[in-house]
């Protein structure tokens, strides 16, 4: 009996090639519409299954391939004479082959001006249909939904006569994938539309995929398990992309805090050094290299750096790792280490170190477990310049303290809420974290700097939020705080900025907030 193959694809890479090499095999090729006619046009023999059917495409081609000829066709079990003698009776060929990619759902929905009836007319129905009939009866049907898979299928027909039985199972496997993908995909469409049928947020979400890339000893505490995954197909941040050069596994914590420290030195454009504990940062400089931003970072709060998690933007050089070595660290990241760096590093065989590439992509979203539930948010990657930021007080900035303020609020965004941070050329001298009151987190930041040595005089302060009273700001200029960063936006603004005029310090308002929790 001649072999007989059903193509109908949408993306049509790849299958002109593809179907004329069958058609050299001896296959008697089936096609849909456009299909067939790209086959014509590029001289390969097909019959037009509306041909073979007897019912031509209708209802604007929502039924094409729904037809008993075709599924009895594909879902007949060729060992099973009774399945074999029913084709007969009907004169059905057997179909051998199905080669099937669907209406782009995803693509048509990823467009903004995508409208409702785009988006219904690309659900594909018969596509999926016969797919997973051929992907049900594996047993004696190939399924291609792959052009990716085109050339494999193709040399293992010529080496073998026919698709082998492993191939067949692994191509039903991708089927079912594929098609549980593409359900997800429209199930995510429609219930991300609000009531009155406009476009959600989101849509695309929830078809994420994930590999394990390792079990991990435990969670956050001895008595949580935990695992760590991986995202298929993207290439954003530090989990995308590492490479552990030494030292023990990573744990649940290490990872992350690993990637606070390095989303936080990556986001500087200078030499930059950041050191977290318990995911937030402890002490965070730029400097000429990165020798020198390590010495002031690390100044910012000694005491809390035993066991932190350091990143470097930059190269380590044999320098810097002389002196990070003196300290008890949990993790080293930086895009390369030299020569003399990995030397000096190479005593310390518990140590762990990580080499990321710079660049790549942001996360697209942030995710937040809750009870029964999961918050869904774009991240926080914006970060106002000097342009937007508006000097609201008598006292105008000086340019040293702009620069400081910029690196300030950049450096809040990655301090928990309430965050204030004092800074003064290029460093953090405290940073007051993770307070239900930020006038508490005020008063923690500058006991931090006091503890430290590091004087407050002249520095500048950045909120992350606004101060909803005067009392914040009067903390942060008794400490010595000459110029404040905030967002400005509360309804006592007016009493605030009376403050910093009455105190004598510049103020400015960036109109972004930088909550983080
Ligand atoms: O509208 S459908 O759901 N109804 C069908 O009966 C049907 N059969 C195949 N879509 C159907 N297809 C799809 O048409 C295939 O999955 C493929 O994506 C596309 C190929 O159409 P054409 O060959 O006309 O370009």
């Amino acid at each position: 009996m001649r072999k007989q193959a059903l193509i109908s694809v949408s993306d049509k890479t790849g299958v002109v090639d593809f179907a004329r090499a069958l058609a050299g095999l001896g296959y008697h090729i089936l096609s849909t519409g456009g299909t067939a006619k790209l086959l014509e046009k590029e001289g390969v023999a097909c019959q037009e299954v509306a041909d073979y059917t007897g019912f031509p495409e209708m209802l604007d081609g929502r039924v094409k391939t729904l037809n008993p000829k075709i599924h009895a066709g594909i879902l007949a079990r060729r060992p099973v004479a009774e399945h074999m003698a029913a084709l007969e009776a009907h004169a059905i060929d057997p179909i051998d082959l199905v080669v099937v990619n669907l209406y782009p759902f995803e693509q048509t929905v990823a467009k903004p001006d995508c409208t409702f009836e785009d988006a219904v007319e690309n659900i594909d129905i018969g596509g999926p249909t016969m797919i997973r009939a051929a992907a049900k009866n594996h047993e004696s049907v190939a399924v291609v939904v792959d052009p990716a898979d085109y050339d494999a299928v193709l040399a293992e027909i010529r080496a073998e006569g026919a698709v082998t039985p492993a191939t067949r199972l692994a191509l039903a496997k991708k089927v079912f994938a594929h098609t549980a993908r593409y359900d997800g995909m429209i199930a995510n469409y429609l219930t991300s539309l609000t009531p009155e049928g406009e476009r959600g947020l989101f849509p695309e979400t929830f078809n994420r995929q994930w590999v394990k890339v390792q079990d991990m000893r435990y969670g956050e505490n001895p008595h949580q398990q935990a695992a760590f995954y991986r995202e298929v197909n993207v290439a954003p941040g530090l989990l995308a992309g590492y490479e552990q050069l030494q030292g023990k596994e990573l744990s649940y914590n290490n990872i992350a805090d690993s990637d606070a420290a390095w989303e936080c030195c990556r986001s500087f454009a200078e030499p930059c050094c950041v050191i977290i504990k318990h995911a937030n940062p402890c002490g965070v400089a730029i400097g000429a290299d990165v020798a020198e931003a390590y010495a002031k970072a690390f100044q910012t709060d000694s005491k809390s750096a035993f066991g932190g998690i350091i990143a470097f933007n930059r190269e380590v050089s044999g320098a810097c790792a002389e002196m990070v070595a003196k300290q008890f660290a949990e993790v080293i990241i930086a895009p390369a280490f030299s020569a003399e760096a990995l030397a000096v590093f190479g005593a310390k065989k518990n140590l762990r170190l990580l080499t990321v590439a710079l660049g790549g992509a942001q996360n697209d979203f942030d995710f937040k477990r809750v009870g029964g539930g999961l918050l869904v948010q774009t991240p926080d990657n914006q970060l106002c310049g000097a342009d937007a930021l508006r000097c609201v007080t008598e006292k105008q900035p000086t340019e040293g303290q702009i620069q400081d303020m910029l690196f300030a609020w950049n450096v809040a965004r990655f301090v928990k809420s309430n965050t204030i941070v004092y800074v003064r050329d290029g460093m953090t001298l405290g940073v007051g974290a993770g307070q239900m009151s930020r006038v508490d987190s005020a008063r923690i930041a500058a006991i931090k700097a006091e503890e430290a040595g590091l004087s407050l005089e002249g520095s500048v302060a950045a909120s992350d939020a606004f101060f909803p009273f005067r009392d914040g700001l009067d903390v942060v200029v008794d400490a010595g705080a000459s110029a404040v960063i905030q967002p400005g936006g509360s309804i006592r603004d007016d009493e605030v900025i009376a403050a910093a005029n009455e105190r004598g310090i510049a103020m400015v308002f960036t109109g972004e907030r930088h909550f983080r929790h």
